[in-house]
C-alpha cells in the first residue's frame, strides 16, 4: 500500500482520513499535530516552566520527548515528575522505563511515592479495602500528589499524556454517570488558584494507536504492561464500547471531543457563580469543602471507614 501523499510505502492507515501515510508523512503529521494544539489552546508560553507527569507508559513518554523537542523552538524549562502508587509487579518496571528515557534526554526527573506522602502503598490500601474502587482511591491520591510535586519542582504547569481515546473515554463516562460539573471542570479548575498547577494535554487530539506508532518508528522506549487493577474500571467497558463504534464509524473519538470541547464553554457560563475556594483544615491545599478528598479518604482508609464503599 502506498502513501496518500508522497506514493512511498505506507506504514499506516488513518480511517477516519481515508489516508494511508508513509513513516515521514506520518511523523510530520503526528509532530504538526502536537504543535497546533500547544498554539490553538495556547498552553505553553515562552519561559514557562512545564512538568511532565511520566509514567512510563506510551503516552507520557512519547509527551515527553515531543516537548523536549519543541523547546528547539519555543524555548521553556521542562522537568519530569513520576508517580509512584506502590503497585507489585507493574510500578517498579514502568518507573525503570521512565528513569532511562528522561535521563537520555537530560531532563531532570523526580519520583514521588504514595508510600512516602501517605505512609501506605496502593496494594497495602487495596488489602485493607478488600480491592474496591481501586481506581478511585488511586486517581484522588494521585492528582493530590501530582499537583504538589509540581509545585516542588516549580512548575508553572504539568503536562499530563491523555490522549484521543482518554478524553472520549472521560467524556462519555461523565455522561453516563450523570456528571455535568466534572465535565464543566475537565481539563481546568473553575476557579483560578496559585496553589492548583493548571494542567495541559498536549495529546489530546492524538488517538492511542497512532501514539505507540510514533514509538516504534522513533524507537521510544516504552513500557507496555496494563495496570493490573485497571481491567475492574468502568472506563475499561467505556474503551471497549468506543473502540467497536470508532471501528464501524471511524472519526467517532475526534467527534465526541469536538462537541465536548463546544459544549464546554456553555457548561461554565451556566454555573451561576463559581464555587468558593476552600482550603483544607488538615492539610491546607486549596479544595471545595472544609477538607480536602485527600485528606478524607487517607483519614477514612487508616480508620477503616466505609467513604467510597457504600
Ligand atoms: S494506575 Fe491507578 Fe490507573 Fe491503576 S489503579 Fe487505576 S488509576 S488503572 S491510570
Ligand atoms: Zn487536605
Amino acid at each position: 500500500l502506498k502513501c496518500s501523499k508522497c506514493a512511498g510505502d505506507a506504514v499506516i492507515f488513518l480511517p477516519y482520513a481515508k489516508t494511508h501515510l508513509c513513516e515521514r508523512d506520518f511523523n510530520a503529521m503526528f509532530e504538526k499535530r502536537f504543535r497546533a494544539t500547544i498554539r490553538d489552546f495556547k498552553m505553553i508560553k515562552k519561559g514557562e516552566h512545564i512538568a511532565v507527569a511520566l509514567s512510563g507508559g506510551k503516552d507520557s513518554t512519547v509527551l515527553m520527548h515531543l516537548l523536549h523537542r519543541l523547546k528547539e523552538d519555543l524555548p521553556f524549562e521542562l522537568v519530569a515528575v513520576t508517580i509512584d502508587e506502590g503497585i507489585k509487579g507493574y510500578r517498579s518496571n514502568s518507573l525503570a522505563v521512565a528513569e532511562k528515557e528522561a535521563k537520555a534526554l537530560g531532563i531532570e526527573h523526580k519520583v514521588f511515592s504514595f508510600k512516602d506522602r501517605t505512609d501506605m502503598t496502593l496494594d497495602g490500601i487495596m488489602e485493607k479495602k478488600g480491592g474496591k474502587l481501586p481506581c478511585s482511591y488511586c486517581g484522588v491520591i494521585r492528582r493530590y500528589l501530582i499537583n504538589t510535586a509540581s509545585r516542588e519542582m516549580n512548575a508553572d504547569k504539568v503536562a499530563v499524556g491523555h490522549n484521543l481515546d482518554d478524553m472520549a473515554q472521560t467524556v462519555m463516562m461523565n455522561l453516563m454517570r450523570n456528571e455535568p460539573m466534572r465535565l464543566a471542570r475537565l481539563g481546568d479548575p473553575i476557579v483560578e488558584e496559585e496553589k492548583l498547577i493548571a494542567r495541559i494535554r498536549p495529546l489530546l487530539r492524538s488517538p492511542e494507536k497512532e501514539i505507540a506508532v510514533y514509538a516504534m518508528l522513533n524507537n521510544i522506549s516504552l513500557h507496555f504492561q496494563e495496570c493490573p487493577y485497571a481491567r475492574h474500571a468502568f472506563r475499561a467497558h467505556v474503551r471497549e464500547q468506543l473502540n467497536a463504534t470508532e471501528e464501524r464509524y471511524p472519526g467517532t473519538k475526534f467527534r465526541i471531543l469536538n462537541s465536548f470541547l463546544a459544549i464546554q464553554p456553555m457548561l461554565r457560563r451556566g454555573i451561576e457563580s463559581a464555587p468558593e475556594m476552600k482550603y483544607c483544615k488538615t492539610c491546607k491545599e486549596p479544595s471545595g469543602t472544609e477538607q480536602c478528598m485527600f485528606c478524607t479518604m487517607l483519614e477514612e482508609i487508616k480508620e477503616g471507614g466505609a467513604m467510597l464503599n457504600k
